[in-house]
């Protein structure tokens, strides 16, 4: 299989819990390589752009909201079929529906706070990469 990059976000209840070395020991471990980091803020403009694509959904306020609350870690993962692999790293979106040992099963509160984000597809991990990193902040 292809080494691929994938784009994931430690979201706001898991850095308000300090959770942050908790999710990557579990990224790490399933093989996946961290191979750009950063602490941000995320602003309203950046969450809207981020999450276009739920615009017309119901919780869409709120998720915006809620992304926004307080910081998130934003990262690129890189390994064999990352991006697949990191979605089963990660779990089911709502955790009472995620398998025994995913991020989601063992840290998520809510399926709206739900702890991580990872990209669902290479074009979409290609462009959630370019939101957030330059080529030079990406070092594999
Ligand atoms: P995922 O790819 O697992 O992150 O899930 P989606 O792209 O379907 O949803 C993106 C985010 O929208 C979720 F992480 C949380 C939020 N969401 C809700 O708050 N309620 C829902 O019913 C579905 C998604």
């Amino acid at each position: 299989m292809a080494i691929e990059r994938t784009f994931s976000i430690i979201k706001p209840d898991a850095t308000a819990r300090n959770l942050t070395g908790a999710v990557n020991a579990i990224i790490e471990k399933a093989g996946l390589r961290i191979v750009a980091q950063k602490r941000i803020r995320m602003t309203r403009d950046q969450a809207e752009t981020f999450y276009a694509v739920h615009k017309a959904r119901p919780f869409f306020g709120e998720l915006v909201d809620f992304m926004i609350s307080a910081p998130v870690v934003v990262q690129v993962l890189e390994g064999e079929g990352a991006i697949a692999k990191y979605r089963d790293v990660m779990g089911a979106t709502d955790p009472s529906k995620a398998a025994d040992g995913t991020i989601r099963k063992l840290h998520a509160k809510s399926i709206g706070e739900n702890s991580v984000h990872g990209s669902d597809a290479s074009e979409t991990a290609a462009i959630e990469i370019a939101q957030f990193f330059s080529g030079n902040e990406i070092v594999g």
